[in-house]
């Protein structure tokens, strides 16, 4: 090897053993991340990610793929299993691709779409900068309740009436509180309409059974994550409860060969991994989380901080929101760098009023990465002691620091799986 190559591998692999450090010594609370366990991780760093399975078990374009059939077709029964669906396609490489794998099944370029509008929350492949621009759709956006952090219902469905989209789809990425589906999905079906829900964030909640039923309250379509609340590696999920077969042909051909060739064969084997360790544990950890968000959310707002929907208990998922300053003003940019130089690892996010995705007021924090290493509600607190110390008392962060170190050492395994 050059001296040139040593110093540039060197480089990569001293950054990628690095990479960890901060999530594995500090408070890991994006709210779109998650840590896999150790099982995944083996079936993740196996062969498989070299290797190529077009089409569906027993059903290739390639030879060799014997085994894979046998996880494939094990992860498609767990996860029609685990999310009480009729339909599972487990190939999609992520959340956004399996969204624009279900647009390409449900709608055609220039069909009128409805959504939650990133402003509000909404998630950048609803929006016509995204999957939804790329499939030419005429987008149209709910009226939203700021109060309550969902659609106004009423508007929303004299809206969904006036418009007549051909899709009607839900979810978001910052997602406080259970879609008022039920409702609206009777709407969209009057005038003829499908029904996506986007359950990206909340996919393990709804999985262990504390949020909401999208499949049962009018969800023709589920997509969603499979590396959120749902904690296995990155990838996503399709799900229908649709009995029609030749729906389940549309939507398996959207996936391949309309969006996907390969689809990450290592991540779906980890994916399966996570299925069956989720069905053991999953609702027990879905519990906690949203025990430890609620938590949270409470000891924030006793420590004095502005902590969003308070009429509404806060959150009923794993998402808190915090406002630090006035609407556009970076406070949320400037409160996530001095908690990152505690070791807190958060997101600035805009909050109702802010129009800059650089510059917003708020912070949008996760807990179920830390709810996944142990921590209760006792943690929660102590968290949030953190919090005041960087945000409210302004201590150097680097004293900070030592006590998130301290407190996380103790927290240091992945709970809520298997041991090898
Ligand atoms: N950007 C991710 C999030 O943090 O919500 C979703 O893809």
């Amino acid at each position: 090897m050059s001296d040139n190559h040593r110093s540039t591998i060197s480089q990569i692999l001293d950054a990628v053993d690095r990479s960890g450090e901060h999530y594995g010594t500090g408070f890991p609370m994006i709210a779109s991340e998650n840590v896999i366990s150790p099982l995944v991780r083996r079936a993740c760093n196996s062969d498989l990610h070299g290797r190529y399975a077009e089409g569906l078990p027993g059903k290739r374009y390639y030879q060799g793929c014997d085994d894979f059939d046998t996880i494939e077709a094990i992860g498609i029964q767990l996860a029609q299993k685990v999310f009480n669906s009729s339909f599972a396609n487990i190939q999609p490489t992520s959340g956004t691709v399996s969204n624009i794998g279900a647009l390409k099944a449900l709608v055609k370029p220039g069909d009128r779409i409805s959504a939650v509008s990133t402003a509000d929350g909404g998630h950048i492949s609803h929006a016509q900068m995204g999957a939804v621009g790329l499939r030419g759709l005429d987008l149209h956006t709910y009226p939203w309740d700021i109060d309550r952090m969902e659609p106004d219902i009423d508007a929303a469905a004299a809206m969904i009436r006036d418009t007549e989209p051909a899709l009607a789809l839900f979810g978001a990425s910052v997602f406080l509180f259970p879609t008022p589906l039920e409702e609206l999905a009777d709407v969209a079906h009057e005038i003829g309409a499908r029904v996506m829900y986007d359950g990206a964030h909340v996919l393990g909640l709804i999985a262990g059974g504390v949020f909401q039923d999208p499949l049962r309250e009018g969800a023709d379509v589920m997509t969603g994550s499979s590396h959120k609340t749902f904690p296995g590696p990155q990838g996503g999920f399709l799900l229908s409860n649709n009995d029609d077969e030749k729906f389940h042909r549309r939507l398996n051909n959207a996936v391949f060969p309309g969006t996907n060739s390969s689809y990450h064969l290592h991540h779906v084997a980890g994916k399966v991994v996570a299925l069956s360790e989720f069905e053991a544990f999953g609702k027990q950890y879905a519990r906690d989380t949203v025990r430890n968000a609620k938590a949270l959310a409470a000891a924030l707002a006793t420590e004095g901080f502005d902590v969003l929907a308070e009429d509404r208990g806060f959150t009923a998922s794993h998402q808190v929101l915090t406002r630090h300053g006035e609407t556009d003003s970076g406070a949320g940019r400037k409160a996530a760098a001095m908690l990152e130089e505690a070791g807190i690892i958060t997101n600035m996010n805009m909050l109702p009023g802010d129009t800059k995705a650089m510059t917003p007021s708020g912070l949008r924090l996760g807990v179920q990465e830390l709810t996944r290493h142990g921590m209760g509600t006792t943690e929660m607190e102590e968290v949030a002691t953190c919090f005041r110390r960087v945000l409210i008392d302004q201590e150097d962060p680097s004293t900070v620091k030592t006590r998130v170190n301290q407190i996380r050492s103790d927290f240091t395994e992945v709970r809520y799986c298997f041991q090898e």
